[in-house]
């Protein structure tokens, strides 16, 4: 709770700081068939907007998907094509299923407007049209959509730190917590093999004492960079603890798991790692435990306990090996 209300100063104070992104010039699109009717529109609106104009039907979903509008309003009096019907495509799909939509219609047409504000349309005006209220009301619609926009960005930004470790950027322990049941499963369900490979810096501690925190900690970001160029897309790294790290290898067998591990190993113990702005260096090795899923009876506790034994093991035979 006390994060989510950290969260929500923290969203004022971003709204404060881009009052001027939500008072640049809107992006608007105008649907009307009648090209006439849609440029008095323009008119009315172009002093403090970019407006665009689109008077084929068939064409405006693309224009409206496309366009990276903040707002569309849409004329009725159709006569080829109904214009809910836009609206209500506009609400099924991803991109523009928050776009805010604003109805211009006929003084009669009272039940075409319920309807579309039942489909999602945000607002509406009917003729004859009042330039100020028109005006008003864009902005109102245009402003919800920036600061909803500024909002999501924001939380998105928030989840992804949530889930990535700030000193590597690579995903944290939480991350692989939630995704290694998923990836287990269906590993299972597809008949699939799945590797995991748990990496421990040797004599880390030394490194520390040796040359100080901060290079330990640059030996751990070089360390992130050069894991993450030897694996795959599909694979997922994280930082697991202090400098541990583990590997999720989807569709890899064995013996596949252990030619990644060893030129893990290798990367690390081929080339030392530079500290201290890079004006000295320090050589570094790493123990790596592999293990891979047994479809009978096996559970993520099993396959990361037996990932974490032969870690214990490639210390116990001299480090800077892998076993598996
Ligand atoms: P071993 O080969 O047996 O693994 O020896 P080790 O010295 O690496 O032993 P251990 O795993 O017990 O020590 C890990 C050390 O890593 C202890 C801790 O101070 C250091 N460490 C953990 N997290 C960080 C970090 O974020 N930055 C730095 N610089 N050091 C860290
Ligand atoms: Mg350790
Ligand atoms: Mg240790
Ligand atoms: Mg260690």
């Amino acid at each position: 709770l006390r994060a989510a209300t950290a969260r929500e100063a923290d969203i004022e104070g971003l709204l404060l700081s881009r009052t001027e992104d939500i008072k640049t010039r809107a992006k608007l699109l105008i649907v009307d068939e009648n090209e006439a009717a849609a440029s008095r529109l323009r008119d009315l609106l172009s002093r403090d907007n970019e407006v665009d104009i689109v008077t084929e039907p068939s064409a405006a979903l693309i224009s409206v998907v496309e366009g990276d509008y903040d707002c569309v309003i849409v004329a009725t009096g159709f006569t080829t094509y109904d214009p809910l019907r836009l609206c209500s495509q506009m609400r099924a799909i991803e991109r523009t299923r928050l776009l805010p939509i604003i109805l211009i219609a006929e003084h009669d047409e009272a039940s075409l407007v319920a309807r579309g504000l039942d489909l999602g349309v945000n607002d509406y005006l009917m003729r004859p049209l009042d330039r100020n209220e028109l005006l008003a009301r864009v902005r109102t619609q245009v402003k919800r959509k920036r600061y909803n926009d500024l909002l999501r960005k924001s939380l998105s930004q928030t989840i992804e730190m949530a889930v990535t470790d700030s000193l590597t950027g690579l995903h944290n322990r939480r991350y692989l917590d939630s995704h290694m049941s998923m990836l287990f499963t269906r590993s299972i369900s597809r008949e699939r093999p799945l590797s995991v490979l748990m990496t421990d810096m040797d004599h880390f501690k030394l490194i520390n004492d040796t040359h100080g925190h901060d290079a330990g900690d640059d030996v751990l970001r070089d360390f992130a960079g050069r894991l993450h160029r030897n694996i795959r897309g599909i694979d997922l790294a994280c930082r697991y603890g202090g400098e541990e790290f583990v590997v999720v290898l989807p569709d890899t067998d064995a013996q596949m798991a252990a030619v990644v591990a060893e030129r893990i190993r290798e990367t690390v113990a081929s080339t030392p790692f530079l500290i201290h702005n890079g004006t000295a260096s320090v050589d570094v090795t790493i123990s790596v435990g592999l293990a891979c899923l047994q479809p009978r009876n096996d559970s993520v506790e099993k396959l990361f306990k037996r990932a974490d034994i032969a870690l214990y093991k490639a210390k116990k035979n001299g480090r800077n090996r892998v076993v598996g």
